[in-house]
């Protein structure tokens, strides 16, 4: 008998969950309670943190998991390091659904840097208008530059000050090449900070970078624990012993 746990938050987590709604499989999604209001899902949800790997691993005996599906998002490192240890102590089935970093194309202008902070310094000394795509967490480093005119998008509207003066965008995506096309000429903007995300829900901005010649800063994703990896949602199911019809 499967009781899965999917830690989702993504796009792809959602895709998932829908397809598991479909069958008789017994699932639990779980958010990590980043923003307000998380988009609702077809399974029984939970919502915040478990206290850690052993936390983890206490809820995974305690629901009497079987299976955990490690969906969310590839910069969510944390998780995936606290999923891969309480797996292992439980002696519990792993599998993340995880998908491919996006690639540079040949007319793409890429500064591919290791974390936010070699981004900071990617940037150039002169004053310009530079939009930040990496959400709410990660900005603070950027106030060493305060010289430029920043654009920050966020999924809920910020709680605290920030920590340098910039204009907000509040949208939770996916997002579409018309409309970042509008927004980064709109602004004038001339540089972009990224994520690797991958995915199709943050890629339109890379795209509206190569129509509009603009170079893009694109952070490299933390390295996360060895554990058994597919792209594809049908590959998921495969594994949960559910094979969907092809090319479902
Ligand atoms: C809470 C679930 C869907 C899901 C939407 C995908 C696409 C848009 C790309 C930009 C980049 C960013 C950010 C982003 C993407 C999808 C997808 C994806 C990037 C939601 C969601 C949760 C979160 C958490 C949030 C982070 C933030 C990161 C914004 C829901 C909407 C920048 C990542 O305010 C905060 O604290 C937000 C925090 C983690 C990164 C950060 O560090 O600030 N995602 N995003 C999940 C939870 O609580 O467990 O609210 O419904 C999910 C989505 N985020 O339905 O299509 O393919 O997943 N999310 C990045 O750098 O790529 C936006 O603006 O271009
Ligand atoms: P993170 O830094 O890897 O995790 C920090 C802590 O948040 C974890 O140790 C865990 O707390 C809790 N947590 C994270 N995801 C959780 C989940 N799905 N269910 C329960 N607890 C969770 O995570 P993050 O980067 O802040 O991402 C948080 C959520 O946003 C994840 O669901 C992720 O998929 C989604 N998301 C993140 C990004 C991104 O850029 N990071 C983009 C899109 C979506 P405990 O240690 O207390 O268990």
């Amino acid at each position: 008998m499967i009781r899965a746990l999917i830690l989702g938050g993504t796009a792809d987590a959602s895709l998932l969950a829908a397809e598991i709604a479909r069958t008789r499989i017994e699932a639990v999604y779980s958010y990590g309670g980043r923003t307000r209001v998380p988009a609702d899902q077809p399974l029984p949800t939970r919502i915040g943190g478990f206290g850690g790997a052993s936390g983890l691993a206490e809820y995974i005996r305690r629901e009497r998991i079987t299976h955990v599906i490690d969906a969310t998002h590839p910069f969510a490192a944390q998780m995936s390091r606290n999923a891969a240890e309480a797996c292992a102590q439980t002696g519990t089935p792993l599998i993340a659904l995880e998908r491919a970093p996006w690639t540079r194309a040949p007319n793409d202008s890429w500064i591919e840097v290791a974390d936010v902070n070699a981004a900071v310094a990617a940037l150039p000394e002169r004053p310009t208008k530079v939009f930040l795509a990496i959400g709410r967490q990660h900005i603070a480093p950027f106030a060493m530059r305060p010289q430029h005119a920043y654009t920050l998008r966020f999924v809920d509207p910020p709680e605290a000050p920030l920590p340098f003066a910039a204009d907000v965008i509040v949208s939770r995506g996916p997002f579409r090449l018309d409309g970042e096309l509008e927004m980064l000429r709109t602004r004038g903007t001339a540089w972009i900070v990224a994520r690797n995300s991958g995915g199709v829900g943050a890629r339109a901005k890379i795209d509206a970078a190569r129509v509009l010649g603009l170079p893009v800063i694109m952070i490299s994703r933390p390295k996360l624990p060895e554990r058994l990896r597919v792209e594809s949602v049908a590959e998921i199911m495969q594994w949960l012993g559910h094979p969907t019809r092809l090319g479902a």
